[in-house]
This record gives C-alpha cells, structure tokens and sequence, in this order.
C-alpha cells in the first residue's frame, strides 16, 4: 500500500461508521416523520413518543413521579419526552453502526421499536382499537427501509468506486463505497422524514379543530344560581401576593396526558351507571347546558402540593350539580342505605378518579363543570367537561375530559393513582403559604408586608398566625372570606429588625383544627407541615 492509499482507508474507518450512525439515526427520523404523519390518520395518542410516553408515566413509581413533579413542575412532560427521543437517538446510532455488519439485522432491530411502540400504544387505556399499533408499525418500516438503502450505499464494493475524500485514488483500493448514492439518499431521506413530520403535525393539529370548532361556539348560559360577586375585601392589594381568583393562563396543571385530549363537545357523551343507579343515562353537552346551572368559588389543590407549593388555584366555576344528576338517576348515598360508596369518574384518556358518594352528595357543590372564570373549560383544564368538588384534592375529585360515571364500592375497585400507592380518600389538608416577602429576600429595615394566603376548602379559615424566628405566634389580618370553598389571603405587618429571619405562617381552620407542624411528604394523601421562608433584612 502506499502512503496515499493507507491515508484513505484510515479516513474510510472513521468514516464508515460515522455515516452509519448517521444512517441510523436518519432511520430514526424517517420512524418518526412517518409514525407522526399516521398518526394523523389514526390520533395523535397513537404516535409512538406519546405512546411509550404515556407507558412511561404509568409505570414510574409514585415517588419518581413526584419527584419529576416537583422538579420540573409542568415540564415533567416536555422533560419525558426530550428523555425518550435521546435515548431513541442513542439506540438509532448503535443500530446504525451495527447496520454496516449486520444490514438485515439493524433494519430488523428498527422494526423491534416499531413492536414496542406499537404494543405500548395499543394497550394505553384509551386505546380502543388496534390502528393504534399503525403509527408505530408503518414508522418502524419506513425507518427499516431508510436503514437498509443507506447501508446499502456504505456498502464495500468491489471493483472500487470513489474512496471517501473525492480525490481519485488511481488503482482499486477495494474498498470503496457508493458515495455519489449515499450523498443523494441520505439528504433525501431526511428530507421526506421532516416532510412527513411535519405534515403529520399539521394534520394532527387541523384534526382537533373540530374540537375548537365546538369550543368555540359554546355560550355558556346565565346561571340559575349565580355566585355572589366576590367581597371587595377578599382580594388584598399587596405586591407580590397570589391573585385572589387564579387567570386560566396561570392554572397550574397536573395530569398524565401528553397530548392534551380535543374532545369535540357535539359528540362527547357522559354515561352514569353502575351499583344503585335506577335510571342510568347517557347525557350530551346540550343535555347538561338546559339543566340549572350554578355557579361556584373554588380552590382547587393538588395532593403532590408540597407545603409553600405551587399547586392550587382558585377559579369561578359554572356546572351542573353532580349530587341532583346522582339523585335523579335514583343514587343514594350509603348513609341513606345506596349501595355504593365510591364514584369512579373515567376520562377519555383512560384516567380514573375515586371520591366517596357520601362526599358529592352531602350538600357541598359537587360540580359537573362546563366553565372556568367566565369561559367554556380550556382544553388543558377539562374541555368539554370536568369534575370540581370542594375540598377533596384533585387526584380523587376533578376528572378532567370526564366521559363515564360508574357507582361501584371502594373494596371492588382501586382507580389509577390509588393502584400506585396514594390513597383512596384524601380531604384536603389544612395548609397556609407565605408568598411575599420570597426566600432570600432582601428588605429594607421597618415595616414589612409579609402575606399570602391560606387554605382548607369546605371546612373554612378562622385564623393565619405569623412567627418570626422563635418568638410567639402573632395573629395575621385576615382578608373577608369568599367562601369556605375558597382560600383566604391574609396579611402581617412585620416591624422588621435587621439581619437574618425565619418567617413561619400557621392556619387555623373553622374546625378549630391548628395546621399541623407535623412534616408528611405528598405520598400518600398529601404533605403537611408548616411554611417558612428565610429572609435578610437590610
Ligand atoms: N383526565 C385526567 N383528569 C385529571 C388528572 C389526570 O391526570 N387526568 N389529574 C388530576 C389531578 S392529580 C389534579 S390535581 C387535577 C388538576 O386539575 P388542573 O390541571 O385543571 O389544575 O386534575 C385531576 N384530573
Ligand atoms: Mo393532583
């Protein structure tokens, strides 16, 4: 060999299994592009990131689960899914590299995901139908295919063709490759891939316009009963503090959905039946919009809020009442002898939420809800409609995209979150958050504003007490209440010393019952513990 064709094969072995690896993960792309474009087709919960996605999220133990919701809040989903498409990625290049020994076997190994998001997709809970495994299958092909032709083109070929580097080497080196097909196939592919991808996008998205359509057109009637407007007092003006009613925008949210469900309000159905129902029915949105609406203050909380968390809002609802439906259907509660004590509400994302049938039907309002402050339900929060009952944490009260009412008995059946280690009936905790002055603030000596709000929804809040570093729980002013189904700010002027202080808030509900200083984590019924924030005044 000469010097000439020595460099040249060198630059052939790191080359080769780069642009096999490329190949591998332009195969990867072509999956995708493909699946997403299928999924069009079919629904965009087939597509295979969603898919396995979504096998993900049920499988994750409760505590990673927390942990993922604690830590990036509501990109837990965004985070998944970056997770998922970098280990596809990974594999994508391995399979690549594998593909140049093993042609047939790397393409096989392409078709082996398309498996796995092909079952993964077929046995969500909301699958109904076996094209759901499409997306994936047609995807793992198309990726296959893409594997074995650029391959093909990495290929040694005897006699040579062009060795990589484009200078003609003279003589056969035998170990050439077609690098003229490889050069035109490759930016094909990836082209064709985004295409489809992004078409696939585009229909998906033109898909849930129906659904937008309907929300669109939805006018919410008056209510027969109105909520009284909310006391000018309950809304104190101090910088920095939680509005009194949560704007939709800022809502948080916390589901399992990876793609938000567009239900089309002209078609979506909610069916109530089961143990003790008489007269099961199957209700349409019409059906709900001419029944008496009510409109209800309600602070919703999520059982994974840590204490000083994020996760509760309140907002103006307007429903149906969920216990007059109940009545209708001849439900009674087990204390008037019903024989079922547990509601399992199901979604058209295959979520089920337990809450006791004594709860909804103990007088409280129980909501079937179709609006959200003055609107029809946002998609992200329900659409067309959810569940809210005051007082009880949204993983066993508000269904969201709510379809199936089903009377059963809390012995017969463990719904989703109660399968992974939470509990089946978890009232909300009496709880209290300092949102202003924030951790590690820095005010100026004198008077400081130190507030925020408090909560313990259908019970009431009678007292917040305020302590600053070690010294004796001092009584904070508190704003009007709204109701007992709402939070309730409150306010503590804080003649403040200079140098390093610890702020703890402490709430009192109308039970009479002190916030617990008792530390619990979320698991399984909900944190407990007492707020503090740390503070250098200057
Ligand atoms: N379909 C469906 N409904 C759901 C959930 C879900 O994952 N899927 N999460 C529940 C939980 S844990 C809470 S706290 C509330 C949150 O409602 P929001 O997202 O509107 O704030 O929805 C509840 N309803
Ligand atoms: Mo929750």
């Amino acid at each position: 060999m000469t010097d000439d064709e020595k460099q040249t094969r060198q630059r052939l072995d790191w080359a080769r299994p780069t642009l096999g690896a490329c190949s591998g993960v332009l195969a990867g792309l072509a999956s995708l592009g493909v699946a997403e474009l299928v999924s069009a087709a079919v629904r965009p919960q087939a597509g295979p990131v969603v898919a396995v996605g979504g096998a993900a999220i049920d499988r994750t133990p409760a505590a990673v689960k927390d942990w993922a919701i604690r830590h990036f809040g509501t990109n837990d989903k965004l985070v998944l899914q970056l997770g998922i498409l970098a280990m596809l990625a990974l594999f994508a290049l391995v399979l690549g590299i594998v593909a140049l020994r093993f042609r047939r076997g790397g393409a096989a190994g392409v078709l082996l995901f398309g498996i796995v998001g092909a079952v993964s997709a077929t046995s969500r809970p909301d699958s109904t139908s076996l094209s759901d495994a499409l997306p994936s299958v047609v995807g793992a092909i198309a990726g296959a295919a893409v594997l074995y032709v650029l391959v093909g083109r990495l290929a040694r070929r005897v006699p040579s063709a062009e060795p990589l580097g484009g200078e003609r080497n003279g003589p056969s080196s035998g170990a050439g490759w077609d690098r003229r097909g490889f050069v035109i196939a490759a930016p094909a592919a990836a082209a064709a891939s985004a295409g489809a991808g992004v078409l696939g996008r585009t229909l998906n998205s033109a898909n849930g316009q129906n659904a937008v359509a309907s929300r669109n057109k939805v006018v919410l009637p008056r209510p027969a009963s109105p909520a009284a407007a909310v006391p000018r007092g309950a809304g104190l003006r101090i910088p920095g503090i939680s509005p009194f009613v949560t704007a939709n925008a800022d809502f948080y949210r916390v589901d399992t959905a990876l793609v938000v469900p567009k239900v089309d309000a002209r078609t979506w159905r909610l069916r109530i039946h089961g143990r003790g129902v008489r007269r099961p029915v199957t209700l349409t949105f019409d059906d709900l919009l001419r029944r008496e609406l009510v409109e209800r203050d309600i602070t919703l909380t999520c059982v994974s809020n840590e204490v000083g968390g994020p996760y509760v809002g309140n907002a103006r609802w307007i429903g149906v009442r969920l216990a007059d439906l109940l009545a209708e259907s001849g439900v009674k509660p087990p204390s008037k002898g019903g024989p079922a004590d547990q509601l399992v509400a199901r979604s058209v994302d295959g979520m089920t939420i337990g809450s006791p049938v004594e709860d909804l039907m103990d007088g409280r309002d129980a909501l079937l809800a179709l609006g959200m402050n003055g609107e029809p339900l946002p998609f992200a929060h329900g659409f067309p409609v959810r569940m809210v009952v005051p007082g009880l944490y949204g993983f066993v009260s508000a269904c969201k995209w709510i379809k199936d009412i089903e009377l059963t008995t809390f012995d017969a059946y463990d719904p989703y979150w109660v399968k992974r280690g939470w509990a089946r009936e978890a009232p909300i905790k009496t709880e209290s958050r300092i949102d202003t002055p924030k951790p590690f603030a820095r005010p100026k000596a004198g008077t400081v504003m130190v507030a925020g709000v408090a909560w313990a929804q259908h019970r009431g809040i009678d007292k917040v007490e305020v302590r600053v570093d070690d010294g004796p729980w001092q009584e904070a002013r508190l704003a009007t209440e709204d109701t007992r189904d709402t939070w309730r700010q409150w306010s503590f002027p804080w003649q403040a010393a200079k140098g390093g202080h610890t702020l703890t808030v402490r709430a009192t509900d109308r039970t009479g019952a002190v916030q617990t200083d008792k530390r619990a984590k979320t698991i399984p019924d909900g944190a407990s513990g007492r707020h503090s924030v740390v503070v250098t005044v200057d």
